[in-house]
């Protein structure tokens, strides 16, 4: 009696979910490299070009539909917005395969917002990050945790910076990169990194500011914002449902592990999209660092199988989202 009662209190729960349980397809992104860590932290981090795009195509090959991108500077892995760089990297991965390459607007710490934009009219690439608010994007306790020797010297000022580093995107901020993203003719993603940015989200929505459906990337785990717990997810997507009813895609990226992880197995039950990557989280298993952004990818992979969801291809995700195509880019 007592399983009975179990089992249907199970399957109770369940019905809610169960239209977004038809999604099959899972568009999986790679963040390969990212702009807030820094080399010390993991060999395993790209750094030139040429392992970006590797690891870029590598990613794909594992099953990545999308790949996220920063550049670094070759010579210290320091987080660049050189155009030249990302004119390399993003041409360099079209030439090898046809997954969808989304520079970041994001940046890293210090990089003006004409500085993080300068892709978008630039590369005019059929996506591009949009960072919908402003955090105080908190990196320290890894320098604090760290042995003295591990870093250069550049690498603890970098993270100790981010004790007083506000990662702005002000309202002005987000109407210019609207005005720009539409100019391009890039799609936004949108990334969430506290509730309160569903709400500026929605305001640039109501403004007429943003196309519809947007695609919203929920990112959990940032020091200065939403923690990366069940709760606050489950939280942050009620609330996107409640402003924007189904007219919006997304995907969750959980910072750290096992957030990363967390988060996916969450989207992949709940029909949303999945990111993973060393721009992220450097571990893949508790006790087991990542090697490569593959591996990461192939663990997504593995997944989803066991929630009957498989990677969409790109083209399946260009329709998905509405792309202009890959042929429309400037690269
Ligand atoms: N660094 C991530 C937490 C961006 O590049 O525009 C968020 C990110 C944003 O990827
Ligand atoms: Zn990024």
């Amino acid at each position: 009696m007592r399983r009975y009662l179990a089992i249907s209190t199970m399957m109770a729960g369940y019905r809610p979910y169960r239209k977004e349980c038809h999604v099959e397809k899972v568009i999986i992104s790679a963040a390969i490299t990212g702009g807030m860590t820094v080399p010390g932290q993991s060999g395993a981090i790209p750094i030139t070009p040429d392992e970006i795009m590797d690891s870029a195509v590598e990613a794909h090959a594992a099953g990545a539909t999308i790949v996220h991108l920063h550049v670094r500077e070759p010579e210290t892995g320091k987080p660049s917005s050189s155009l030249d760089l990302f004119r390399e990297v993003v041409s360099g991965i079209k030439d090898r395969c046809d997954v969808i390459v989304q520079p970041t607007t994001g940046g890293g710490q210090g990089m003006t917002l004409e500085e993080r934009a300068a892709v978008l009219p630039e590369l005019r690439p059929e996506m591009a990050t949009f960072n919908s608010g402003s955090i105080n994007f908190g990196l320290f306790p890894i320098s604090e945790r760290a042995d003295d020797d591990r870093f250069e010297d550049w690498e603890t000022e970098y993270l100790e910076g981010t004790r007083d580093y506000v990662f702005r995107n002000t309202f002005a901020d987000m109407q210019k990169i609207c005005s720009m993203v539409r100019e391009s003719e890039t799609k936004p993603e949108l990334e969430a990194y506290d509730v309160g940015h569903l709400y500026n989200i929605k305001y640039l929505v109501d403004k007429g500011l943003l196309d519809t459906p947007v695609h919203i990337q929920f990112v959990l785990g940032v020091m200065g914002a939403n923690a990366a717990t069940i709760e606050q997810f489950m939280h942050m997507r009620r609330t996107a449902l409640d402003l924007f009813g189904d007219d919006f895609t997304w995907s969750a990226a959980g910072v750290g592990y096992p957030a990363e992880f967390h988060l996916a197995a969450m989207c992949l039950m709940l029909g949303g999209h999945v990111r993973v990557g060393l721009e992220d989280n450097l571990r893949l298993k508790r006790r087991e660092r990542a090697q490569s952004n593959a591996q990461l990818v192939e663990k997504a992979v593995s997944l989803a199988a066991m929630f009957d969801r498989e990677p969409a291809t790109p083209d399946e995700a260009r329709e998905e989202f509405g792309l202009k195509g890959r042929t429309a880019v400037a690269f």
